[in-house]
């Protein structure tokens, strides 16, 4: 303790590949050192020099409530009291699913993991097992963890790195993954018609949030339900950023639409390791030990991830306004900084989804991956650097998003317009 984050990203990058666990992290788009945190509570992060800033990563979205919610914080102490693992089944697993079952009418039966990667990765086997087909079709742009055959043409990491997928994915794997541009339906008609009887499943985030949050244009949703539900093709809906963050029962209660499969992630652990896939019940009895796809993992289901999860859910449950006033909020942020921006005389589009929303700097509609990569990623960068030395902490990266809290008040969402402001005279 008692280091600079520079200190510490040095000592760091002796004993971790690039000093970070996740590579968005390292800050390696936005050219300085990045924060090393210390601690957070309600809306406010704390880097290892004791500074403050208004948190607007909230862990990459699973801090809906806000840093250490005093009763998420209890449930999980109260069960690290119990022990913290037995590689055992317990009663919180059950309420935990019997909680997204009810939340979700589209899931009859779900499988614990222990992230979004396990949980779309798990999915796609299925997939693969329940329809005796391998190709999977995945739209440029999204981001759906780090397994092999995702890897291609996506987002996030890979997005901010600029690369077009990685080595080490086997060619003939990365070769089954047929990519189609996000709110092309032409493009994926064709492809469908093309390779339709081999396509196991599409999967799809219902509003991309790692190109930056792009929203699906009318009908695009309905036309993918309808194409895959006349190939049998298993329709997986990506919503482990969505999902419990833009309603309840996420971005398909609100489209009215039912996939096949969803995966979950990020909120419903309440900030700790968790994922989950699920979906129809013929599907789901296809896995091990009711039936023959394998899938497994011992800190599945973990009680601690449970304790926090379930009281995460508890309350966004019974907090009447909580999405209506999430959407005012980042409404009202997303409104002030567009004119602030305008002002400013910069070219930019603000894509905003309930509480997730992104700045692009381009003058351009960003509807897809290539009208994301459009945006100038320097001026993102020197805007980033700006609103970071006035307390505002940001995705460092322009193919991300920003999330909003329950715990931003209007002291912060005021202050955040300030800090802006500031920001962008000295641009
Ligand atoms: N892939 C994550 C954002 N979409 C970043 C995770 C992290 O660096 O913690």
């Amino acid at each position: 303790m008692g280091n600079t984050s520079r200190e510490l990203m040095n000592r760091s990058c002796k004993v971790i590949p690039g000093g970070v666990n996740s590579p968005v992290r390292a800050f390696g788009s936005v050219g300085r050192a990045p924060l090393f945190i210390d601690r957070a509570s309600g809306s406010k992060i704390y880097d290892a020099e004791g500074r403050e800033y208004i948190d607007y990563v909230a862990s990459w979205g699973p801090m809906i409530l806000g840093h250490a919610y005093p009763a998420v914080t209890e449930a999980i102490y109260e069960a690290a009291c119990r022990g913290t693992s037995y590689g055992a089944t317990t009663e919180r697993e059950i309420i935990m699913a019997e909680m997204i079952v009810n939340a979700f009418p589209s899931i009859d039966m779900v499988r614990m993991v222990n992230s979004g990667t396990e949980a779309t990765m798990s999915a796609i086997r299925l997939a693969r097992a329940y329809t005796g087909r391998e190709r999977i079709i995945k739209f440029e742009g999204c981001y759906h963890g780090h397994a092999d055959p995702l890897l291609v043409r996506s987002g996030s990491g890979i997005a901010t790195l600029g690369i077009p997928g990685s080595p080490g994915v086997p060619k003939v794997l990365a070769e089954l993954t047929i990519t189609v541009p996000y709110n092309d339906v032409e493009a994926l008609k064709k492809v469908v018609n093309d390779y339709g009887s081999e396509i196991a499943c599409l999967i799809v985030e219902p509003v991309a949030g790692n190109m930056g949050i792009v929203l699906p244009v009318p009908h695009f949703l309905d036309t993918i339900r309808e194409i895959t539900r006349e190939k049998g093709i298993i329709l997986i809906f990506d919503e482990v950023i969505t999902g419990f963050r833009l309603a309840y029962g996420g971005m398909q209660t609100i489209a009215g639409i039912e996939p096949d499969l969803t995966c979950l992630g990020k909120i419903i652990g309440g900030g700790l390791p968790v994922g989950v896939f699920g979906g129809k019940r013929q599907i789901m009895e296809m896995l091990a030990p009711t039936g023959p796809v394998y899938q497994a993992g011992t800190l599945s289901g973990n009680p601690l991830a449970m304790a926090a999860g379930v009281a995460t859910l508890k309350i966004l449950r019974s907090w009447s306004n909580l999405y209506h006033s999430l959407d005012v909020k980042t409404n009202h942020l997303c409104n002030e900084l567009k004119s602030l921006l305008e002002k400013k005389g910069l070219p930019f589009k603000i894509n905003r989804a309930g509480s997730l929303f992104t700045i692009f700097f381009t003058s351009a509609e960003v509807k897809d991956f290539r009208s994301a990569q459009k945006a100038d990623t320097g001026l993102f960068s020197k805007f980033f650097r700006g609103i970071l030395s006035e307390g505002i902490y940001s995705a460092p990266s322009q193919f991300e998003s920003s999330f909003l809290s329950a715990a931003h008040s209007d002291d912060d969402i005021e202050r955040t317009i300030d800090a802006v402001s500031i920001a962008l005279k000295n641009l």
